[in-house]
């Protein structure tokens, strides 16, 4: 397939509720979408980079500055690519894996659409529809628990709730008086040191599913530290940035659950491969997000079809996000399960005209 030209598009999309966390809090969203188009036809993708570099290194404008500069000039260049060539086209660009991603999903779109294949069937969903949670921002204790209330009503089969220090214990005794019997998980997005080990063992009597990510990025061995001295299982996002971190991660001991999310990881191909190697080693794994649109949404739904996900994912209904989602099709909640595509590609209709009415600045690079 030859790529004959990447429109680089921001769009403006306000979330029905603010989301706070550790590192800031996401009201307004700023989002770029990709999208190539090749001599066999187009698609989409969505980079996930947020405004500020808060959850890692990575932000909207020097994603955008990444894609328009270095990766997509690159892809204009190399001919005949498919989505698999991608690794060896873009190789020469370190880091910047949520830049890679988007440009990875709307080539793997633009090929699967060609093929008449899904997303999920590219790569290995095993399941029509998939287990829904979903991550809950920092509210004030009666706000935090109206709005639990609301996702436990609405059919989620389990909740997450951002902690960092001085907002832990707290809110989860609260909401695990509320709600005996829900699923319930935490994610402090690298707000602790290893020295709050005690504070994060205080969490162990409330039956969480995991605690995701209380240390820094970098320190496996703080994460195998705190394993042990904690209950709760650890899981890891922000760390967790390859397959081969991954292996790592988990020979170390730091962690015995992975949130695996393809924009951390430098696309969806390498995803799946962070999947195989925690089945191969008996971990279970489940879908991060980050406030993706249905574009993004799509591909993290047939990710989190694949077998070893096994515990439900943020991978919440467009209607927790967005007033309006920007593909026809937006993702409802049916029995606290999403339902996966089976289209071609990523299975969606993007929304042009809703798209258009959104969009805040449009560029096209061509060959
Ligand atoms: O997409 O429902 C979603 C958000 C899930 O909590 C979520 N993501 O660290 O896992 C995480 C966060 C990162 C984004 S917070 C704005
Ligand atoms: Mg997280």
């Amino acid at each position: 397939m030859k790529i004959e030209s990447v429109e680089l598009r921001r769009v403006a999309l306000e979330l029905v509720v603010p989301f706070r966390t550790s590192f800031g809090t996401q009201r307004a969203r700023d989002i770029l979408l990709v999208r190539v188009v090749s001599d066999r036809g187009e698609g989409w993708g969505e980079c996930v980079a947020f405004p500020d570099p808060g959850y890692s290194e990575e932000y909207v404008e020097g994603a955008h500055h990444v894609l328009r500069e270095f990766l997509a000039p690159r892809v204009l260049a190399a001919g005949d690519v498919g989505a698999a060539d991608l690794g060896r086209v873009l190789g020469g660009v370190v880091g910047n894996p949520m830049a890679k991603a988007a440009l990875e999903l709307a080539v793997l779109d633009a090929e699967l659409r060609a093929d008449g294949v899904s997303l999920g069937r590219r790569l290995g969903a095993e399941r029509p529809a998939v287990d829904c949670g979903v991550s809950v921002g920092m509210f004030p204790l009666a706000e935090l628990l109206d709005q639990v209330d609301g996702y436990v009503t609405g059919g989620y089969r389990r909740v997450k709730l951002k902690i960092e220090p001085g907002f832990d214990v707290e809110p989860v005794r609260a909401v695990r008086e509320r709600h005996p019997d829900v699923g319930l998980q935490v994610d402090a997005n690298a707000a602790y040191t290893v020295a709050d080990a005690d504070r994060l063992a205080a969490l162990d009597p409330f039956d969480l599913l995991l605690i995701e990510q209380p240390l820094p990025t970098d320190d496996l061995l703080g994460h195998a530290e705190m394993a042990r001295r904690v209950r709760t299982p650890i899981c890891l996002d922000e760390s967790i940035t390859s397959a081969r971190v991954a292996e790592l991660a988990i020979t170390l001991g730091a962690c015995s659950i992975v949130n695996i999310k393809a924009g951390r990881v430098g696309g969806y191909l390498e995803a799946v491969a962070v999947h195989d190697v925690c089945v191969a080693h008996g971990i279970p794994v489940w879908c991060g997000g980050m406030l993706e649109t249905g574009i993004g949404r799509a591909a993290n739904v047939a990710l989190a079809a694949l077998p070893g996900f096994t515990l439900p994912g943020d991978t919440s209904a467009s209607d927790r996000y967005y007033a309006r989602d920007v593909v026809r099709e937006p993702f409802v909640l049916h029995d606290g399960r999403l339902t996966v595509p089976t289209g071609p590609g990523l299975g969606i209709t993007v929304d042009l005209d809703f798209v258009d009415a959104i969009t805040t600045s449009v560029e096209t690079l061509r060959a």
